[in-house]
């Protein structure tokens, strides 16, 4: 063994071992309790950030910590390949988006390499290959003959800097996601997928997801939106046709005092063809944004359409406004507005000089000044003629069946969630396998024809994409008449590949199939780990393909990820590492100054996985310092003298005290490793374990064996967070086999067990030494010893011993005169 620490020397050698003996790769063994440790896989931006250092990091400890249980570990990686960064790059770089994409890649192949992260990489995939999206589309295909994917000409966010429509998601506080440019209003035919379809199932599905962060159940919760009310259907005067609402509080019926479409309504469209101040406002409507977060605080606006809308209780007519805070996605396009109670509907009658009818009455103390802002707790009915005096819950029940009753309207669930627009007219993605034909109309591509590959040898000029202006892509013939047709030119959102992958890694390889059963052996992944920020979507739609797969037949589990982790933010000075803000540290750098074992441990040790992380110089120092003390001490340890057999029958108190301390600490890293995932303080207590090593100066040879098997233990439990120099110290300490075969060091019971115990002795009552004494002593031993005891000698010398009380395990008392 060398005396000095050179991981730049050690972790190239071993990372080598490792990759030739594909001690990583993971193969199907029934026999074998499986786990599959999945960390989301990267965008290959170009070089890896401290973000992905930390994920993978506590992956691959995760990945590590569970070979040693023995089970038959799965830990993949692949890219996340097609989206807009390529396309930006191409166009300032110069070079095609397949190209930049595959040069990041193999670079960034390389560091995650040099970090030690235990791979399999015979499962590897980028979600740019064909053999990898054509599972994609034929799904897709599948999907359209049963009814779940639907084409629909549909008012989109589009946003003119990107020239591309953006997910309701994607827009934030009106503007681009990525730009911050004003996002535009645009109408074009987009592929959706139903997702609202599975919407209860995915909301119910919550509830099974125990090793999910509560945290991200809730938001998922809310998103996904779940409301229950009633459809109410409202005459409308001169009409035949009636105008459809839906509401949550059919409670306040009796407080309408109109009713309002959206810009988008049948009705509104309508009224705006006979009225050009009409057609004007809807015009208006459909260049600001309508996306749900601007609903609450933008400002409220509208238009009298001329109908009157007939009360269904009542008969009084009532305005049927357009209003820009209605969406036309959400419910019925259209609400009942009754002001008093909701503050939107007070805002809009309020400047429209509508009136305010209190029909809700608070039943406690809660503030309620109609003059100044809408009630909108529930409450107790008033106004409301036959159903005054109920309160807002039973009103419910009793106004929905008056409905129900008089054929005016039917409980319903609505779901905020809507379906999800997977069209982008951008070129670097799955292209959609449609063709469009002018005799048979939309017609999936056959699975014989797939995969439809994406051009890749492409003039990229950034100004639209460039498969719409290659005939050659795009002219086709009709897979059902034969006749000439083109193909869709829109691509995939990017967020359907990242919703499969890690199924796809559980039948990787496999060129005749989506999925086979090797998927069912695999999944669900027991571990995810990943960022916080895809707590909604991407985790959504992942969860919704899983469904989708097994629907089909592919898979037979319900769920994709059984438990979660999602790791905090990596902080520099307080503030997110990004390139925007000019703090960040690459990881790169960071390596090869203190190899991958130091950025490993200071990752792990700087805060709990779920922690934001502070980055922090003197930290990585720090971790550097301990691995180097490691090293001197096993070093040291192992130069002295032979290593001999532990004879626990023969050890001294010393002894016995720090083999009980390397067993406390066993059990307690196993906890915070395997069940807290409180890397931190495990790292911290195999610390204090190795400090009580540097103080124990034993050279006999029982010493030598205690301080042996305590060194074995701290690699062993050091090893799944830096296992390069562990791997090295395995060996030095005289050991023949592989570390990374060495099962996780077991608790000996034994060696916890305190064999002496402390006594209080007291001299007529009062405390006057403490004594140690064997744990099985007999009470005339402890009384002897106490009466022995020099502090106690002081207080009874030369006086009368009248009587000795002896409580075992606690106290003695001796009475003296
Ligand atoms: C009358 C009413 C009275 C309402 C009241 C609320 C309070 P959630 O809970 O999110 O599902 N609404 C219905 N469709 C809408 C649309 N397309 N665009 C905008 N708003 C719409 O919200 C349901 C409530 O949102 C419904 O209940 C309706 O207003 C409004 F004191 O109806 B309510
Ligand atoms: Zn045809």
């Amino acid at each position: 063994m060398e005396s000095e620490y050179k991981p730049e020397q050690i972790e190239s050698q071993i990372q080598k071992y490792w990759d030739d003996n594909k001690v990583f790769k993971a193969s199907e063994d029934p026999n074998k309790e499986k786990y599959y440790c999945l960390s989301m896989f990267p965008y290959p931006s170009g070089r890896l950030h401290m973000g992905h250092v930390r994920n993978y990091t506590i992956g691959d400890v995760i990945s590590r910590y569970q070979r040693m249980q023995g089970k038959n570990v799965l830990q993949p990686m692949g890219w996340d390949a097609f989206g807009l960064p390529a396309e930006n790059a191409a166009i300032k770089n110069n070079v095609p988006p397949a190209k930049w994409t595959r040069e990041n890649i193999d670079y960034m192949r390389e560091q995650l390499k040099r970090l030690g992260l235990g791979y399999d990489w015979e499962r590897e995939l980028a979600t740019c290959d064909a053999d990898y999206y054509r599972w994609e589309q034929w799904l897709f295909t599948k999907l359209y003959e049963k009814g779940l994917v639907y084409k629909k000409t549909a008012a989109v966010n589009w946003c003119p800097n990107d020239l591309t429509v953006l997910a309701n998601e994607q827009v934030i506080d009106g503007k681009c996601w990525r730009c911050d440019t004003d996002v535009e209003k645009k109408d074009i035919p987009q592929w959706f997928m139903k997702i609202t379809d599975y919407a209860e199932e995915l909301l119910d599905d919550l509830d099974k997801l125990d090793g999910w962060p509560d945290q991200v159940r809730t938001m998922q919760r809310n998103w996904i939106g779940r409301s229950q009310g009633v459809e109410i259907s409202f005459a409308i005067a001169g009409r035949d046709e009636d105008l459809k609402v839906f509401t949550t509080r059919p409670d306040t019926l009796m407080g309408v005092s109109y009713v309002a479409v959206a810009a988008e309504h049948a009705f509104a469209t309508e009224a705006g063809e006979g009225h050009e101040n009409v057609a004007a406002f809807i015009k208006e409507c459909a260049k600001t944004d309508t996306a749900e977060a601007s609903m609450e605080t933008m400002e409220k606006k509208g238009i009298d359409t001329g109908l009157k809308a007939i009360h269904p209780v009542t008969g009084d007519h009532v305005p049927v406004f357009i209003a820009n805070f209605v969406l036309m996605g959400y419910g019925e396009g259209a609400v009942m507005a009754v002001p008093a109670h909701d503050q939107r509907d007070y805002e809009f009658a309020s400047k429209y000089g509508l009136s305010i009818n209190q029909v809700i009455e608070p039943l406690g103390d809660e503030e309620c000044d109609l003059a100044k802002a809408a009630f909108t707790e529930k409450g107790k009915l008033v106004n409301s003629g036959e159903f005054d005096g109920l309160t807002s819950v039973d009103a419910f029940e009793k106004i929905a069946s008056y409905l129900e009753k008089n054929n005016r309207g039917k409980k319903r669930t609505t779901y905020r969630l809507r379906d999800w627009g997977v069209s982008r007219q951008r070129y670097w993605g799955s292209p959609i396998p449609i063709i469009n034909c002018d005799k048979c109309g939309e017609v999936a591509v056959p699975e014989k024809d797939l995969p439809v590959r994406l051009p890749e040898d492409v003039e990229f000029d950034g100004v639209g994409s460039p498969i719409k202006k290659m005939p050659e892509f795009y002219q086709t013939s009709c897979p059902s008449c034969g006749g000439e047709a083109v193909r869709e030119t829109d691509t995939f959102d990017t967020f359907m590949e990242s919703s499969w992958y890690y199924a796809r890694y559980a039948s990787s390889g496999n060129d005749e199939a989506m999925l086979d059963e090797r998927a069912n052996y695999w999944l669900p992944v027991d571990q995810y780990v990943g960022g916080i920020e895809h707590a909604i979507l991407h985790l959504l739609y992942a969860r919704f393909f899983n469904k989708l797969m097994r629907d089909v037949g592919l898979t037979s589990n319900d769920e994709p990820f059984e438990n979660l982790l999602t790791q905090g933010m990596v902080l520099k000075d307080g503030a997110k590492m990004s390139k925007s803000k000019g703090n960040t540290v690459d990881p790169q750098g960071l390596i090869e100054q203190y190899g991958a074992d130091t950025a490993r441990l200071f990752m792990m040790f700087a805060a709990p996985p779920e922690q934001s992380l502070e980055w922090s110089d003197a930290g990585v120092e720090g971790a550097s310092r301990f691995l180097k003390r490691l090293w001197r001490q096993v070093f040291e340890h192992t130069e002295s003298a032979e290593a001999s057999s532990l004879n626990i029958a023969a050890l001294n108190d010393g002894q016995k005290a720090l083999r009980r301390q390397t067993h406390e600490t066993i059990a307690k890293v196993g906890d915070d490793i395997g069940r807290r995932y409180t890397f931190n303080t495990a790292i911290a207590s195999v610390m204090e374990l190795l400090n009580a090593l540097a103080k124990f100066k034993d050279d006999s040879e029982q010493g030598r064996a205690v301080m042996q098997e305590s060194l074995q233990s701290v690699v062993l439990l050091l090893s799944p967070i830096v296992p390069h120099i562990c791997h090295e110290l395995w060996t030095a300490l005289g050991q023949q086999s592989v570390l990374l075969d060495q099962a996780w060091p077991k608790v000996d019971e034994s060696a916890l067990v305190k064999d002496s115990i402390q006594i209080i002795v007291q001299v007529n009552g009062k405390l006057r030494s403490r004594i140690e004494v064997s744990a099985s002593a007999s009470k005339d031993d402890i009384e002897a010893a106490a009466i022995a005891d020099e502090n106690v000698k002081r207080f009874t010398d030369g006086k009368q011993v009248v009587k000795v009380i002896v409580v075992p395990g606690k106290l003695v008392n001796i009475v003296v005169k």
